[in-house]
């Protein structure tokens, strides 16, 4: 927290910070707080009192806070939000008793997405993902993953991945992609599903990877997907091609995901419902991330709970996302995502919050950037309304955001 002498780019001040560094106060809180920003970067960050003579410092801008809570800008680290079409017919479905997995068999589920993303244009893809996009950010959002999963072809993969690059320059939002090749099988492969497994290792990943179109490489382990085996072959693909590798892992059952991800030392091991605790262990043991998705839990009326107690005791990192996908979670509210891992999981909101910043960058590989309030990390920022961290899991419907900056540089208008 040194004072660097210099110009500082802009100065939030009389603010109280989350600044969510583990270790300390609760939510790593510094009330009566000022944060600097130069070239993108946080510069300063400490309280008021300890704030060097601003004369000195040659502030372009300087924003007075009044009270507000500032917290890292909030990371949505497991999205499928580039798509085409949507899925309401198979609620409907689903309501009337029809279950996710006798959908997804009957062809319908991913493959039906499927469909409808490769009829789309990237310019289609791009914009339809935009509002769903523009409601995260509206929530503080200012880290997104976006998966591909729903071409299931080399030139559609590709699309959705140009599309997701793409929607990070058309907002002030930071995109993560990663490559699902390995969603599930596609109607054209039906029965064939290794075959459908060397057209992804063989020639799917290594044009992405020489596209440079993904950050990391994902798979679907589930019975009504590929088994742990298939997931080896993608898996030992993407750290051929230098890619770190994430899981689907353990959501309708337990095939060992979780603990096949960590042999590879993945970034993160997400859904996790059926995780076994020799699952839990070889996460621990690897430093992966338990990404938590109470979305889908909530809209497919999962009853198994993800073992929590075990991912504490073991000391997982757990992050929490929206999961942001047509079939299992239309979601496009992380703000409800922290509600929901409070009510249904029963997490604390200070570890629901860490779920959406610190623990979310972890398991996008962006731990040293970005998550908390640093010198020398990202100046990404979320500006709340709100009188103590924990309104920000408590409410239902309500966005008390009042203003977003990415890379130093506010999106949209601060409220003043
Ligand atoms: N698990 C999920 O919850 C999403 N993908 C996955 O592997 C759902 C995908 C979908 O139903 O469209
Ligand atoms: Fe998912």
């Amino acid at each position: 927290m040194a004072a660097e002498r210099g110009t500082w780019d802009s100065l939030f001040t009389n603010c109280r910070l989350a600044t969510m560094t583990p270790g300390g106060a609760a939510y790593g809180a510094i009330e009566e707080a000022a944060i600097a920003v130069q070239d993108g970067r946080i510069a300063w960050v400490g309280a008021m009192r300890d704030l060097p003579p601003v004369e000195a410092q040659q502030v372009k801008v300087t924003h007075d806070l009044r009270g507000r809570w500032l917290t890292p800008g909030l990371i949505d680290c497991h999205t499928h939000l580039v798509y085409g079409g949507n899925r309401a017919h198979e609620f409907e479905l689903r309501l009337g008793g029809a279950t996710y997995e006798e959908i997804a068999r009957a062809g319908g589920g991913i493959r039906s997405t499927v469909a409808a993303t490769r009829a789309s244009t990237e310019q289609a893809l791009i914009e339809s993902a935009l509002p769903r996009l523009d409601a995260l950010q509206t929530e503080g959002v200012t880290t997104v993953e976006i998966k591909s999963g729903y071409g299931l072809n080399s030139d559609t993969e590709a699309k959705t991945l140009r599309a997701a690059r793409a929607l990070s320059w058309r907002r002030r939002v930071t995109v993560r992609t990663t490559f699902l090749g390995a969603h599930t099988v596609p109607a054209e492969f039906d029965g064939r599903a290794d075959d459908y497994i060397s057209l992804v290792v063989e020639e799917m990943l290594p044009a992405v990877a020489k596209d440079r179109l993904a950050d990391a490489v994902d798979a679907f382990c589930e019975k009504i997907a590929f088994s742990p085996e298939q997931t080896a072959r993608v898996f030992d693909a993407a750290l051929k091609h230098g890619l770190p590798v994430k899981l689907h892992a353990d959501q309708l059952s337990d095939l060992g995901g979780a603990a096949l991800a960590a042999r590879y030392k993945a970034l993160s091991a997400d859904h996790l419902e059926y995780t076994s605790d020799a699952g839990v262990a070889a996460m621990a043991e690897a430093g992966t991330v338990a990404v938590l998705l109470p979305g889908a839990f909530y809209f497919l009326r999962e009853t198994k709970l993800p073992p929590l107690a075990q991912f504490r005791a073991a000391g997982v990192p757990i992050a929490i996302a929206t999961d942001s996908n047509p079939g299992s979670a239309p979601v496009t509210s992380i703000l409800l995502m922290l509600n929901m891992a409070c009510t249904l999981f029963r997490m604390t909101p200070e570890e629901a919050l860490a779920g959406v910043t610190r623990h979310a960058a972890r398991a996008l590989g962006m731990a040293e950037s970005h998550g908390t309030l640093e010198v020398g990390k990202a100046a990404d920022f979320a500006i709340w309304n709100i009188e103590r961290p924990a309104e920000l899991c408590y409410r239902i419907g309500f966005n008390p955001c009042a203003g977003v900056v990415r890379g130093g540089e506010a999106v949209g208008k601060l409220a003043g």
